[in-house]
């Protein structure tokens, strides 16, 4: 009776692992990095400051191949980050504005960019170095004002992949 008892278990336990695995969404085992000041679409969400989907419980996940300029990195599941009437918090910056990511690794970079719209407005090359787990930027915003959304795109020097991350800001408020 026990033996019976202990072989079903040990053989629902294999049937179920494999389904285990196949349920936990992708982004979880594996850990990257979003910018968190001023607070990113993604950290808006996961500081519960917008309503969101997934993206709240992992905010360092938006990864995606290099050379894209969408806010969620092309995933289909955090799509409500390219959403620009989702109510994001506009963050008032003056005309230069310090961009600090967390990193949950720390993948070896190639580059670090900055856009608005298609123009690059600033880009640091770390050589494939290691980045420590806080990483700022200081960016001159100087030919912009008003409300502008912010791509930042850290492109990882060993993958194809890079890790995406929108910030709204009113230029020339702060
Ligand atoms: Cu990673």
């Amino acid at each position: 009776m026990n033996l019976k008892k202990a072989g079903f278990s040990t053989a629902a336990v294999a049937a179920a692992t494999p389904l285990i695995f196949a349920l936990l969404p992708a982004g979880v085992a594996s850990a990257h990095g979003y910018i968190s000041s001023p607070p990113s679409r993604q950290a808006q969400c996961a500081a519960g400051t917008v309503d969101c989907g997934q993206i709240k419980w992992e905010p360092q996940s938006v990864e995606g191949p290099k050379g894209l300029t969408s806010c969620s990195g092309g995933n289909s599941r955090f799509a409500e980050l390219d959403d620009d009437r989702k109510g994001w918090a506009v963050t008032p910056v003056g005309r230069s504005v310090d961009f600090t990511w967390s990193l949950t690794a720390q993948h070896a970079t190639a580059t670090w960019e900055y856009y608005i719209g298609n123009d690059l407005l600033a880009s640091f090359n770390d050589g494939g170095a290691r980045p420590p787990a806080t990483v700022t930027h200081n960016v001159d915003l100087s030919g912009y004002s008003g409300h502008q959304t912010v791509l930042a795109v850290w492109n990882v020097a060993d993958t194809a992949n890079a890790f995406y991350a929108c910030v709204d800001v009113n230029v020339g408020a702060a």
